[in-house]
C-alpha cells in the first residue's frame, strides 16, 4: 500500500496502509517488545484516529510478530507518582475513545498475547477476530497496577465483572477457545488467516450504508447503556433517520426488485 501523509506522522511502533477500497490495516510493528505499548505509541493511536482520511470506511488492527500485545510497556511507568499515573492513564484513556467513538468500526486480529493494555485495546475495537494461539491475560494484580486504559468499563462488557475480577487476583488465563465462548472475540479463525478474514469484514463494512454503520457504532451502545423509555425513543429517532435516508430507500428498492441478494446461511 502507498505510503500516506497519516502513515508519515505515526511513530516507529505503528505502521498503517490504506487500501483503495477504503480499508485502512494498521500494525502494532514492535515486536522486539511483543508490541508492548509506550508512551509513542499512545500517541500515535490518538494521532492515527483523529487523523483518518475520510476515504477510509473501515480500520483493521493486528499486530506484528508472534503477539497481538503485551500490554503496557512495564519500563514507562516505573518512575511514575500517582499524578503522573492519573495523566498515564488518561492519555491511554484518550486515544482507545478515539477508537470507540470514532468514525468507523475497527477490527482487531488478535493471535499470542493479549495481556492487559492489549486486552483494553482489543476491547475498544469493535470486532474481534481471534486465531488459536490467542490467550487472554491481565497480570495487573501480580504487577502491582491496575487496568488504566479503560479495561474496567470494557472489558466487563465482553466477559463480565467476575471473570475480569477472577483474572486479576487470580492470574487466569483464557485460551483461544474457551476465550471465545467467555465473550473475548466474536470470531476464531484458522491460524494465520485473521488478517483475511478481517480485512474480508472490513471490506464489506465499507459497503453499507454509512448511516447504518453511525447507527450501529454510536447509538447502539448508547441505547444499550440508556434507561429502556429512553433506549427505546432513541432507537424509533435512529431508526426514522436511517430508513429516511436516500441509501435506505435504494437498497430497499434493490430488494423489492430482486436486485439485492437475499440473506443466506451457510
Ligand atoms: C516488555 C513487555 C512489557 C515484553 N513491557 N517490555 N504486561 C505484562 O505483564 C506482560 C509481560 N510480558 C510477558 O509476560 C512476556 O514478554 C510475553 C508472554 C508477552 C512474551 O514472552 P516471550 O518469551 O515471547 O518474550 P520476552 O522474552 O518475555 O520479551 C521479549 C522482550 O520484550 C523483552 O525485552 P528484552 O529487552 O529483554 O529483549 C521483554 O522485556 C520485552 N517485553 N513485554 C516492557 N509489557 C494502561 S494500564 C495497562 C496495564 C498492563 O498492561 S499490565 C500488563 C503488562
Amino acid at each position: 500500500m502507498p505510503v500516506t501523509p497519516l502513515a508519515a506522522a505515526l511513530p516507529p511502533s505503528l505502521a498503517c496502509g490504506i487500501a483503495e477500497d477504503g480499508v485502512a490495516v494498521l500494525r502494532l510493528a514492535r515486536p522486539h517488545k511483543r508490541n508492548a505499548i509506550d508512551d509513542a505509541t499512545v500517541e500515535g493511536l490518538a494521532i492515527c484516529f483523529a487523523a483518518l482520511p475520510e476515504r477510509v470506511r473501515a480500520v483493521v488492527l493486528h499486530g506484528e510478530g508472534a503477539h497481538f500485545c503485551a500490554g503496557l510497556d512495564l519500563s514507562a511507568v516505573t518512575e511514575n507518582d500517582a499524578t503522573a499515573g492519573v495523566f498515564h492513564s488518561r492519555a491511554w484513556h484518550r486515544a482507545f475513545d478515539l477508537i470507540e467513538s470514532g468514525p468507523v468500526p475497527v477490527i482487531a486480529v488478535l493471535h499470542g498475547a493479549v495481556i492487559g493494555g492489549g486486552l483494553e485495546l482489543a476491547a475498544a475495537c469493535h470486532i474481534r477476530v481471534a486465531e488459536p494461539s490467542a490467550y487472554y491475560a491481565l497480570p495487573e494484580g501480580q504487577r502491582g497496577l491496575f487496568v488504566g486504559g479503560g479495561g474496567s468499563v470494557r472489558v466487563p462488557r465482553l466477559i463480565g465483572t467476575a471473570r475480569m475480577l477472577d483474572m486479576m487476583l487470580t492470574g487466569r488465563t483464557y485460551g483461544a477457545e474457551e476465550g471465545l465462548a467467555a465473550g473475548f472475540a466474536q470470531y476464531l479463525v484458522a491460524a494465520g488467516t485473521g488478517l483475511d478474514r478481517a480485512t474480508a469484514m472490513a471490506r464489506h463494512i465499507a459497503t453499507l450504508a454509512p448511516l447504518s454503520v453511525f447507527a450501529a457504532l454510536h447509538a447502539l451502545p448508547r441505547i444499550a447503556e440508556a434507561d429502556p423509555r429512553t433506549g427505546l425513543l432513541l432507537e424509533s429517532l435512529m431508526a426514522a433517520i436511517a430508513a429516511g435516508d436516500g441509501e435506505a430507500k435504494a437498497r430497499l428498492r434493490a430488494f423489492l426488485e430482486k436486485r439485492a441478494p437475499k440473506v443466506t446461511h451457510e
